[in-house]
């Protein structure tokens, strides 16, 4: 049988397939009773075609999707529908016309058919990530040599229920159904493993330097599992969880604008592990030259540094870290005195990256590669821990200290915590969380929880009380909303098309 990411987006004719059985059903029969109706209203047609694709938890394995090393995420049930309807070529306006359930926040934007157009950076606008998904596919097209036509216009309704701004990644959600009902309107489909790949590389028009562990999630999900994702290639590998243990999702209600911080955020630390790496290289003996030109990430040094950790009876390449990399941040002139280059030079080729040498003032690589290496193992460990023999109180004991460590990483060294998800973590452990972490990029965002099944209702009326409350009477959030941010969630069914 063919293994999973091999496998085309499956095709529905019902909903019950992706939503399950009760109230989750039932509320998916109403968006899209609601989205179909919304879409003859403002385009006047049916839409030809619906695609969904959900957002994640990421359980463990953060800020190392773009260094090339596994992650943990599993689908939540919160996603992003796409109603998209093709025009014909014969219809004379090309354009692209996307609208939003949500239009109060998010208002119709309007751009040209040309897929060639470039994603207006300084200008953010909602639309651009379904742009994304837009270039992406017919890049693939044209890279393929398959015949899509013109382009001709599209109508499109977004419908999105994964908090932006969260750490569960609302944008992935967003591009990836957007390739994914542009596609299924052109009549495509393909293996899943290669979506994943493409709409990782197509949501970088957006200006973030992402690794591929949302899309590869969002596409390649299933409903019970959580997913072992490998890069290079992309592989999914399906996770039982232990019985008895529940992950609870908990907002910090610091919204993190990625795409806005990715300079000084999340671009930032995709520079400065480029930069430790290729630190690293030379100090193990590689030629500046050379380790500019074929070092990309830590992975690619892991080698050497395992190495060297073997000549000090060790196999961990953190311990290369400790001893070739100082604690004090590096200056460019730091960098530049052992890579022989000047930074903007190494950079030249990525736009995105000299933005960060321009906002940075220096670069932490001892913290940064620490953490690389360190989460990297944290996450095996996870894996092996739930595959062990240990009873499922012991693996969910193991499984929480390893989330406590992976938030201390994020927190110390990688420093993509902030102090509303620090307080929101202690809440969680303090109310008898096996473990607690951010998840997701950070600098804002969620966490997430893994709490013992039968505390979990006792857990979240806590968490109201202690962390929400004087939100609700600062006038921040509205207590009807506070469903939306915090709940406990399963794992849930990845990307598909339906038609009706
Ligand atoms: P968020 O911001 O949580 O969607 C981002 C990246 C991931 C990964 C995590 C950190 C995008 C689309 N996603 O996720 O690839 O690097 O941060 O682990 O940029």
């Amino acid at each position: 049988m063919a293994r999973h990411e091999e496998l085309p987006i499956p095709i529905f004719s019902d909903l019950e397939p992706v939503y399950g059985s009760g109230s989750q059903l039932e509320e998916a029969q109403l968006r899209f009773k609601n989205l179909k109706a919304k879409f003859i209203d403002l385009f006047g047609q049916s839409p030809h075609v619906y695609a969904r694709s959900p957002g994640r938890v990421n359980l463990i394995g953060e800020h190392i999707d773009y260094e090339g090393y596994s992650v943990l995420p599993m689908a939540i049930r919160q996603d992003t529908i796409v109603a998209i309807r093709k025009h014909d070529s014969s219809e004379p306006q090309k354009l692209l016309r996307i609208a939003n359930v949500n239009s109060d926040k998010y208002s119709l934007c309007t751009y040209p058919a040309d897929p060639l157009q470039e994603v207006d950076l300084k200008n953010h606008r909602w639309g651009h990530y379904f742009i994304c998904g837009y270039k992406g596919f017919y890049e693939y097209a044209k890279l393929k040599g398959i015949d899509v036509g013109k382009p001709v216009g599209l109508d499109v309704i977004v419908d999105g229920t994964v908090p932006t701004g969260s750490g569960l990644s609302s944008s992935a959600a967003f591009v990836c159904s957007s390739f994914i009902a542009i596609m299924a309107s052109i009549g495509v489909n393909m293996p899943k493993k290669e979506i994943a790949q493409l709409t990782c590389e197509c949501e970088r028009h957006i200006g973030t330097q992402s690794g591929g562990m949302d899309q590869a999630i969002s596409v390649m999900a299933k409903s019970g599992f959580a997913e072992l994702i490998d890069f290079n290639p992309i592989r999914a590998t399906d996770v039982q969880l232990p019985d008895g243990g529940t992950f609870v999702i908990a907002h910090s209600l610091a919204e993190s604008q990625k795409a806005v911080t990715a300079a000084v955020n999340y671009n930032n630390r995709v520079v400065e592990c480029r930069l430790a790496a290729i630190v690293l290289g030379i100090k193990l003996g590689m030629e500046p030259k050379e380790a500019i030109s074929s070092v990309k990430t830590l992975s690619d040094v892991e080698g050497l540094c395992v190495s060297f950790a073997g000549t000090h009876s060790s196999s961990d390449p953190v311990l290369a870290v400790k001893e070739l990399l100082h604690e004090e941040p590096y200056t460019s002139e730091d960098v530049e005195n052992i890579t022989k280059e000047k930074v903007e030079t190494i950079f030249a080729a990525s736009p995105t990256s000299l933005d960060v040498l321009r906002a940075a003032k220096c670069y932490k690589l001892h913290q940064r590669a620490a953490h690389v290496y360190s989460e990297a193992k944290r996450v095996h460990a996870f894996k092996d821990t739930v595959s062990s023999e240990l009873s499922d109180e012991d693996m969910l004991k193991k499984l929480g200290d390893l989330m406590n460590d992976s938030h201390h990483s994020c927190s110390v060294l990688y420093e993509c915590s902030c102090p509303e998800l620090e307080e929101l973590v202690k809440i969680c452990r303090d109310n008898g969380a096996l473990g607690a972490r951010l998840t997701g990029a950070g600098w804002g965002g969620c966490a997430v929880a893994l709490v013992k099944e039968s505390l979990v209702p006792q857990f979240i009326l806590n968490l109201k009380e202690q962390f929400y409350q004087s939100r609700i009477d600062k006038g921040t959030i509205s207590k009807n909303d506070l469903g939306l941010f915090i709940f406990a969630s399963k794992p849930s069914s990845g990307a598909a098309i339906l038609k009706f």
